[in-house]
């Protein structure tokens, strides 16, 4: 029979030449990789080496994460290599081994490749062993699949009648086999029981009455156990567990869980944690989920890459409904997608039988490069392919604000995500009612959520004036109020992700006066603090009775009538502010107007067994440390501009080449992200070359998105006066 040895323990690890002992989960980039650095964060060629014993029987060993390119090497012998950061792959290795000791040596490299994804990404790509290595020894000749990309060699297809159709197969031989089946319920009872002969890929069972997995209501799961026998013996078993549900979704009337209306309330995850980078235990895994069914979430967009397979259990158990998704990410290029289609199909593989995943995602932001060479096609190939392996599910595509809502990569998947920001990186937070209102009026049939928003909330930067791109944590929380509502408004939106449950690392950033970061979290990225903005969806979400004052680390504040917010999900709270109290029936945001005077006032917000109390400093000096550092003012801009509205005041388009390339803070960008000045009298030429015909040939001929892309970044900057 199988037997399963973790050797996470005592490896080698050599970087540079520079050899040390570490255990796994490991990475090389847990401090570089998230601003803890002043180098560029290392990536290259890193070596594992371990010594092993001897094992019984069919061997193999399985590395259930390492990010990006990784050989194996046992005694010195190339025994295989993987491309695919983020997900589990194995090797047999009985032919390898020697009975008493032997060397595992294990190469892993993070550098850029043009052949593989991701490569142009706001994430980090963390290099090493970062998720478990496991020997599986003692493995009958004859066994359920190791090598077919799967967890456990069978794929389990429930449907919500509790007819259960099971496909598994069989490497080596099958001749005189058979194959049982049994499903137990959650208490361990037998309900269901079938036998087929070994080389018979499916088989069928029926559980009378079957519990639903009910999302976060009722996250109800069954056991199936599959046996292979031989002359009445057991010689090899696997199980997994699954879920009884059904879903489908209207695009006027949203999504549809066993018959009743859910609303998809989702949060975005990446895998990193501060200063362990992806490199993650269990413990951390269930902070994670704790923070989001706190928060009240019902949904979780895995982004941007296969999570860890423990993750995608603890959704199972948590009742999340999952979105799952391939890292084909703003790039989109042929030389990739050998390798795209390779990580689409080990995705689908190893998490068949995850009731808690609803869609498989196949790409995010693809579009930013609309012009590439292939891209529709490519796209199509790969929701042919999820579609070839798993006909129970959607396909989904996040796209980039940008993307025109008649592009034909809007057409492709069965179900549409779009990412946007409207009131942040442009426009105000009133563009995504707009936006939202016009695409589901031009594209009734389109079943559409929102797959990313988000604005940036620095936990050091404090306002009373919260204003769009000043990074305080109260315009993060303004911002998340208004897409709730624009969100809780339209019932035909199936759902919306926000971007992100947790700020994570991010080496190409440094903004807000944070290097290496994404702040867009509403949790930090120690998990330690929840920010406003956390609160803020609590109290829509949840139905864990809370009083929040928003505010708690705006410790100095100016004197006289301040506005204070407190979000709760109670009908009324009583806000005393220095002794005296006022109450107040509300709605989630409860806003009191109170007078704070010089020095120390207690402001405390109580709704029944609720409360929490602040204390807050009175000050006519407000205190510089809240204001964004020099230098980071004009940092938010992004390409994503859809706003025809040109201000003359800033660049565009419509100016001469010369006026936008001799600007100053266009130069200062070249300076920085090129290294040159550009002062040559060569050049100077230029400065009479007018922009506007040419694009509007360049429009005409096909290139809209990219001019309107450019125009959107040119409008982020000033005109020289
Ligand atoms: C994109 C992208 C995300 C994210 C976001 C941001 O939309 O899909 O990976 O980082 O931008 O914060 O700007």
């Amino acid at each position: 029979m199988r037997k399963i040895t973790n050797i996470n323990q005592d490896w080698s690890f050599i970087k540079d030449g520079v050899m040390e002992t570490v255990n796994l989960p490991h990475t090389w980039n847990a401090i570089d990789g998230q601003g803890g650095s002043d180098e560029p964060y290392y990536r290259g060629r890193c070596v594992y080496e371990k010594t092993l014993p001897g094992f019984e029987g069919r061997t193999y060993i399985e590395i259930t994460g390492a990010n990006t390119v990784c050989e194996v090497f046992i005694n010195g012998v190339y025994v295989g290599s993987h491309e695919n950061g983020y997900a589990m792959f194995r090797f047999e290795i009985t032919d390898f081994i020697k009975p008493d000791v032997n060397t595992v040596r294990i190469i892993v490299d993070n550098s850029e490749n043009e052949f593989l994804y991701p490569q142009m990404a706001d994430f980090t790509f963390y290099g090493g062993i970062y998720r478990d290595v496991n020997i599986i020894s003692g493995v009958a000749e004859s066994h359920f699949a190791l090598l077919d990309m799967s967890l456990c060699g069978m794929y389990i297809t429930p449907k919500a009648d509790g007819r259960v159709f099971v496909k598994s197969f069989v490497e080596g031989g099958c001749a005189g086999l058979t194959k049982e089946f049994v499903i137990t319920d959650a208490d361990g009872n037998e309900v269901a029981k079938a036998s087929v002969d070994a080389d018979a890929e499916a088989a069928k069972l029926i559980v009378d009455n079957p519990t639903l997995w009910n999302g976060v209501e009722n996250p109800y799961l069954y056991t199936m156990t599959a046996r292979l026998i031989k002359d009445g013996e057991i010689i090899d078993e696997v199980s997994d567990r699954f879920g009884f549900r059904e879903f489908y979704f209207d695009s006027e009337k949203g999504f549809f869980l066993n018959g009743k209306h859910v609303k998809m309330k989702g949060v975005s995850r990446h895998q990193d944690w501060e200063w362990k980078g992806n490199a993650l235990t269990i413990e951390e895994h269930k902070k994670d989920i704790e923070l989001i069914k706190e928060v009240g979430a019902n949904s979780i967009r895995l982004a941007h890459y296969q999570h860890d397979e423990k993750f995608y259990d603890l959704c199972d158990e948590a009742g999340f409904l999952v979105w799952a998704e391939i890292p084909v990410i703003s790039n989109f290029s042929k030389k990739k997608q050998n390798q795209a289609k390779f990580m689409l199909e080990e995705l689908i593989r190893q998490n068949y039988n995850h009731p808690s995943i609803y869609c498989w995602s196949v790409a995010n932001e693809i579009g930013i490069n609309s012009a590439a060479s292939g891209l529709v096609k490519g796209i199509s190939e790969l929701n042919d392919i999820a579609h070839a392996l798993d006909s129970t599910r959607p396909t989904v595509t996040a796209q980039v604000t940008m993307t025109s809502i008649n592009s034909k990569l809007n057409e492709i998947p069965d179900i549409l995500g779009y990412n946007h920001y409207f009131g942040w990186y442009m426009q105000t937070v009133e563009g995504i009612d707009k936006w939202l209102d016009n695409f589901h009026e031009k594209k009734p049939h389109i079943k559409l959520c929102i797959s990313e928003y988000g604005a940036e909330g620095v936990i050091g930067l404090h306002t009373a004036t919260p204003t769009q791109g000043d990074y305080t944590e109260e315009y993060q929380a303004y911002y998340h109020e208004h897409y709730l509502k624009a969100i809780n408004d339209r019932d035909w939106l199936w759902g919306s992700y926000v971007w992100n449950m947790f700020d994570f690392g991010s080496a190409i950033r440094n903004e807000g006066g944070v290097k290496g970061r994404n702040n867009k979290g509403l949790v930090t990225m120690d998990r330690k603090i929840r920010k406003d903005a956390f609160y803020a969806y609590k109290a829509h979400w949840s139905d864990e009775k809370f009083v929040h004052i928003a505010g708690e680390r705006f410790v100095d504040r100016p004197l006289g009538e301040q506005k204070i917010k407190v979000y709760s999900n109670c009908d009324t709270v009583t806000l005393t502010v220095n002794g005296e109290s006022v109450e107040m029936q509300g709605d989630k945001v409860f806003e009191f107007d109170a007078v704070i005077k010089e020095g120390e006032n207690v402001i405390t917000a109580v709704s029944g067994d609720s409360t929490h109390e602040i204390k807050v400093n009175g000050t006519d000096i407000p205190n510089p440390s809240y204001v964004l550092p020099d230098g980071c003012e004009s940092f938010v801009r992004n390409w994503f501009n859809e706003s025809d509205e040109i201000n003359p005041d800033n660049l565009s388009l419509d100016d001469k080449l010369g006026d936008i390339l001799f600007n100053s803070e266009v130069q200062r960008l070249i300076k920085n992200h090129a290294g040159v000045t550009l002062d040559s009298p060569v050049l100077k030429p230029l400065g009479k070359i007018p922009l506007k015909p040419i694009s509007k040939i360049a429009s005409k001929l096909g290139a809209g998105e990219i001019i309107s892309m450019a125009n959107g970044f040119l409008q982020t900057i000033e005109k020289d006066k």
